[in-house]
This record gives structure tokens, C-alpha cells and sequence, in this order.
């Protein structure tokens, strides 16, 4: 897909604030650090379009871009980060279940997971949510060039077994590995919408 304009548009941190707009919306969901931020900037090819950083727990609400006019991407909070509060944890469930439950224009949800780590008990419960509450979604691999062909193989498997009969997409935000396949599925989901 050509990106002809890509904008910051809002900051959302509960549904009063989400954008009502019929044009279909992609999410991006994973635990803190996994690579949202860097993922959705490699896909757009924009440096710092959304705000990535070393420190976890960066991204706080839901951040919403407008991609050509036609559909938005939406940067959600990272879940799992252990060093929040038990209250923040809570709004994280809570903000996610309300997005992803009523959410009416969400095409898409693309599910990062470090290819470096076996996926987590978060990770798992995320997908099963997914699965109960028919959603379509890709799984994303992220960070993929910290690995080798081998590990990488080796991870994908465990994925793989994990995320069952998934689409799974390995991703790296610093070489652009994926960033073709996983831009033909959203500009299925889209299209479809
Ligand atoms: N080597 C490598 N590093 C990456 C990749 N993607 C992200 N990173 C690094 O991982 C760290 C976290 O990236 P972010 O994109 O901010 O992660 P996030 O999921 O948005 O984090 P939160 O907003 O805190 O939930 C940063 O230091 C990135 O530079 C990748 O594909 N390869
Ligand atoms: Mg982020």
C-alpha cells in the first residue's frame, strides 16, 4: 500500500473520546515494549509518527491516526507491565474490553508478540478473547532481527502452536521484514469493511 498521508489525530483516554467516524480501524495490541509504536512508524514509513521509547508503559491511552484518508490505526496501551500499579492494570482490562468489545468500526487487530520470548500468559489470554469474540486479527512477530534464521524458525514453530491456525506474520521495524505481508492483510481487512 502507498501512504499518502499519515496523521496524529487524537488521544484517547476513555470511549467519550474515541473517534465516531464510520471509517474502519486497525488496533494494535501487545505487551509493553513489544514494538506498537516502532511497528506502526515502519508500516508508515514515518520516524516518531507514534512516540516510541527504551522505558516501557510509554503509550497511556489510545492514540488514533488517519492512514489516506480512508481508515485509522489505533495504538493501544501495552498490557503486562509489571511495574504499574494494580489500579492502572485494571483500566488497561478495562479500556481493552471496552474497545474491543464495542468498538463497531475495528476491522482488524494486529497481535505483536516478541519473537524472542515464548509468548505470555497475557499473551495467550489475549488471543482466546479474540477467538471467543470473533474478531479478526494477525499475530505480528516482532523484533525479528534479533534473532537468527534459526531461533527465528524455532520461534515461529512455537507461535505457531500457540496462536492456532492464525495468520502469523514474523516483523522487524528495523529491517522492514513483513511490513509488505502485513500491509496486504490490512488492506484486505479494509477493503472488505
Ligand atoms: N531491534 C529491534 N528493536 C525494536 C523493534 N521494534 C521495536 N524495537 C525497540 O523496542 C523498544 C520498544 O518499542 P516501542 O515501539 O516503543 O514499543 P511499544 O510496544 O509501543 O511500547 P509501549 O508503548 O510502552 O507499550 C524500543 O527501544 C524500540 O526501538 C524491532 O523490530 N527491532
Ligand atoms: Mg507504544
Amino acid at each position: 500500500m502507498k501512504v499518502t498521508s499519515a496523521e496524529f489525530i487524537k488521544s484517547a483516554f476513555d470511549r467519550s473520546h474515541w473517534l465516531s467516524d464510520p471509517r474502519p480501524e486497525i488496533a494494535f495490541l501487545g505487551r509493553s515494549n513489544v514494538g506498537k509504536s516502532s511497528l506502526i512508524n515502519s508500516l508508515l514509513a514515518r520516524r516518531g509518527l507514534a512516540r516510541t521509547s527504551s522505558s516501557p508503559g510509554r503509550t497511556q491511552s489510545i492514540n488514533f491516526f488517519l492512514i489516506n484518508d480512508a481508515f485509522y490505526f489505533a495504538d493501544l496501551p501495552g498490557y503486562g507491565y509489571a511495574k504499574v500499579s494494580k489500579a492502572m492494570r485494571a483500566d488497561w482490562g478495562k479500556m481493552a474490553e471496552d474497545y474491543l468489545t464495542q468498538r463497531e468500526t475495528l476491522a482488524l487487530c494486529v497481535h505483536l508478540v516478541d519473537s524472542r520470548h515464548e509468548p505470555t500468559a497475557l499473551d495467550k489470554q489475549l488471543n482466546e478473547w479474540l477467538v471467543v469474540n470473533e474478531r479478526p486479527f494477525v499475530v505480528a512477530a516482532t523484533k525479528a532481527d534479533k534473532l537468527s534464521a534459526n531461533e527465528l524458525s524455532k520461534s515461529l514453530k512455537t507461535i505457531r502452536k500457540t496462536f492456532e491456525g492464525a495468520e502469523i506474520i514474523a516483523f522487524s521495524a528495523e529491517t522492514g521484514r513483513g511490513r509488505d505481508d502485513l500491509w496486504a492483510t490490512i488492506g484486505r481487512a479494509t477493503a472488505d469493511f
